[in-house]
């Protein structure tokens, strides 16, 4: 049993809780127990198994570590099935639609006997939702376009679940003699946000052998195939996985083949077919002969372009940047220095100051923001002014006794539906570091919306623009705004945009990263950590800005302590209120 299913089980114990009407505290402790889960670098199986005491885990408390118990013990809980019997089935399928909570499920299941994706779908093409109660029209079209944007992730998994799915499979194939040597291809090895299978590539001398140990792992739910060539499974949880078996001349052409995309193949096949040759997954040739096959950088070599990394391999310009010998130096992990986005137990963090101080350190960061809520976040018991210059004191405190890491004291100051900042200006002036996001107010018509972002961009007060479009992947819509203008308004006030690291949000865009970086606007990076363990996502952040062509220089989280600090300065006068 993975921690991933586990999670998962909680997410629906949540879910069918908020269905029948469960108190808030309740459906979001499941939730926060998921979140845990899912971020633990340790197997439950063998926490378990080890003897340790669940309930040290943050937001595990003693009945939960008892349903994991008995996850563990029976591959289920009762709870849960109890749970399943009392809502009808496919109303968890309709609440995946964004705008479409437990409650509104509910009421359109009992006045039009909708109970899948399609019956919703149907019925709103057909006008029957306005004609329910407190629907009208509006929610038809928001209801259509939220249907789209639940089933454009359907059967996709995220990329931070599918890694956990991959460590998994790293310790197995790592154990597994006859597998002399693997890797992951496929979207996974580009980056990106979401991934539909899993490709990985197989070298062994016997191959047979591989094949009975790999299709042995315990993570394997169902064998779809399996042949000389490729076996196919479903893993518990439901990702697939291909097993692809290549020679070691051919290993660098498959790994070029199956890495994709498949836009990116198609125009290097074409690069080889105008010089008379043939390109496929074993190899480049002439005639019969072999040209390149063994490693991807001999490959692009014999087609005179450098080594192209996988995440711009979307056939969008890498490949004649590439050719001019311009292809951009794209930032790493090892490049950043800091984190400007992270949660204490002050606001919906389960850690205090130090422990995260702690962890920064741990990480090897120079810089760590401490950015919790502002009151309007009543959710997440926001901060008031009052509270804010307290908190700002205690982390000052806490940083005067640490070495080599700046805890920057911060704020995620919430927009305001007008565009002003939830917090007194003169607080937020005081600190080292504000995160401006907007978090209620969604649907405002696209002016309003971005002349409400504008205007907190030029407050002369805010460092960087959280969690940009505020959109969640599968749940919930991009805020309609002219991106355009937010960006120009970024550029005048010298404010940065953030790319956000929770697995679910990545936010912002590979696709707008790219296009800010063009309209000169510079970045920062947030993991928006709400526990120690979570600062690693900042790596989903490095992620997404390599996909969106970002270099060292495009980052403000690359600089050093002291580099920022003259930086904060200088763009603190320019804006001074
Ligand atoms: P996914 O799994 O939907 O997240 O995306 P990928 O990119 O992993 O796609 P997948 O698993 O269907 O195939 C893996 C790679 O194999 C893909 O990136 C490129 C290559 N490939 C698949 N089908 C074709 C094809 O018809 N032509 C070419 N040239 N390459 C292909
Ligand atoms: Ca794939
Ligand atoms: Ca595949
Ligand atoms: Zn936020």
């Amino acid at each position: 049993m993975e921690n991933a299913q586990i999670a998962d089980m909680f997410d629906q114990i949540a879910d069918l809780l908020d269905l029948t009407g469960a108190n808030a505290f309740r459906i979001r402790s499941y939730h926060n127990a998921a979140r845990t889960v899912r971020g633990l670098s340790q197997r439950l199986e063998d926490l378990v198994a080890a003897g340790e005491d669940l309930t040290d885990l943050p937001g595990i408390g003693q009945s939960t570590a008892a349903k994991i118990r008995e996850i563990l013990d029976t591959g289920t809980c009762k709870r849960l099935e109890e749970l399943r019997s009392q809502v009808p089935e496919g109303l968890p399928d309709l609440m995946r639609v964004p705008g479409l909570g437990p409650r509104k499920a509910m009421q359109l299941h009992d006045a039009l006997g909708v109970a899948t994706l399609d019956d919703l779908r149907t019925a709103a093409e057909e006008h029957r939702i306005s004609t329910v109660e407190h629907f009208g029209a509006r929610s038809e079209e928001k209801i259509l376009e939220g249907i789209r944007t639940a089933t454009s992730t359907a059967g996709r998994m995220l990329y931070h679940d599918a890694a956990g799915h991959v460590e998994a499979l790293s310790r197995r194939l790592d154990g597994a003699g006859a597998v002399e040597r693997w890797v992951v291809a496929g979207s996974f090895r580009r980056g990106m946000e979401t991934v539909g299978d899993l490709d990985i590539l197989v070298l062994a001398r016997d191959r047979d052998a591989a094949i009975e140990q790999i299709l042995a792992f315990d993570n394997i739910a169902a064998v779809d195939s399996r042949g000389r060539e490729k076996a196919t499974v479903r893993l518990e949880g439901g990702l697939q996985v291909d097993f692809r078996f290549f020679e070691e001349e051919s290993f660098g052409a498959a790994m070029m083949y199956f890495t994709g995309s498949k836009a990116h193949n198609i125009a290097l096949r074409r690069m080889a077919q105008q010089r008379g040759w043939k390109l496929n997954e074993y190899g480049l040739f002439d005639g019969r002969r072999m040209l390149a096959g063994r490693s991807e950088e001999a490959l692009y070599g014999r087609l005179n372009l450098p080594w192209i990394p996988p995440e711009i391999r979307e056939d969008r310009g890498e490949i004649d940047a590439a050719a001019a010998g311009r292809l951009p130096s794209l930032i790493e992990l090892k490049d950043v220095r800091g984190d400007f986005q992270s949660h204490t137990t002050a606001s919906d963090g389960t850690a205090g100051i130090e422990e995260m101080a702690q962890a920064a350190q741990a990480r090897g960061h120079s810089y760590l923001a401490i950015t919790d809520h502002s009151r309007r976040v009543t959710m997440a018991h926001g901060l008031d002014e009052d509270r804010c210059r307290r908190h700002a004191d205690r982390i000052r405190r806490v940083n005067d006794t640490l070495e080599g890491l700046w805890l920057m004291a911060g704020i995620e100051v919430d927009i305001l539906k007008d565009g002003s900042l939830d917090l007194d200006e003169g607080v937020l002036a005081d600190l080292d570091w504000v995160v401006a996001s907007a978090h209620y107010d969604r649907n405002l018509p696209e002016k309003a919306m971005t002349d409400r972002l504008v205007r907190a961009i030029s407050s002369g007060v805010v460092h960087c623009l959280g969690h940009p479009l505020g959109r969640i992947i599968g749940r919930r819509e991009p805020l309609a705004f002219d991106f355009d203008a937010v960006m120009e308004a970024c550029r005048d006030h010298d404010v940065w945009l953030e790319v956000n690291g929770q697995p679910d949000r990545l936010d912002l865009p590979e696709a707008f990263c790219r296009r800010a970086r063009d309209g000169g606007v510079q970045f920062t990076f947030g993991s928006d950590a709400h526990r120690p363990e979570d600062l690693s996502f900042i790596a989903l952040a490095v992620n997404v800005a390599r996909r969106g062509w970002l270099q060292k220089k495009d980052v403000i989280n690359t600089l050093t302590a002291g580099q920022l600090r003259k930086r904060l300065n200088r763009s603190r006068i320019a804006g001074a209120p």
